[in-house]
């Protein structure tokens, strides 16, 4: 079975995230997500989520094309997760654009359109100004 890998924090969780799984997905069989831990997010953007780690894990894991979930501790650890979970391509958001072509020795890397005028921090403002 071919094996997809891909990573997200999954913040409040929109039509954008349910698109990008949904695409990931047609890249193979299987398909494995990272989930951000709340540290993880803390280092990258100086806040927590607004909703926890497990929180997080356990929505991505109730999508009908996930297949397997666990946390993603560091951004550095790429290379170990695709071989810890022998994946055979990882698909990222072009946001990521470029920065995990260095695993293509490992792996397949895909860049899949992000789903335009929807993020979470969007929601987060439009909710607040209410
Ligand atoms: N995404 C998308 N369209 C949007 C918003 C998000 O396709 N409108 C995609 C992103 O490109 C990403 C995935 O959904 O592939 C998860 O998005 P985020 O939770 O914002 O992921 P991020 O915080 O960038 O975490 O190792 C990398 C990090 O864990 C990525």
């Amino acid at each position: 079975a071919k094996r997809v890998l891909t990573f997200g924090t999954f913040d409040i969780f929109h039509y954008g995230h349910a698109r990008l799984l949904e695409r990931a997905k047609d890249y193979g069989d299987l398909l494995i997500v990272g989930i951000s831990t709340d540290q993880l997010n803390y280092s990258k953007k100086n806040r927590y989520p607004f909703y926890s780690q497990g929180e997080r894990l356990h929505i991505v894991s109730c999508m009908r094309f996930v297949d397997h979930v666990f946390y993603e501790e560091s951004l550095e650890l790429k290379r170990d997760y695709i071989q810890q979970y022998n994946a055979d391509v990882l698909v990222m958001g072009d946001d990521w654009k470029g920065r995990f072509d260095y695993c293509n020795d490992l792996c397949e890397v895909v860049y899949l359109e992000r789903t335009p005028a929807i993020s979470t921090t969007g929601i987060i403002e439009v909710v607040r100004s209410k």
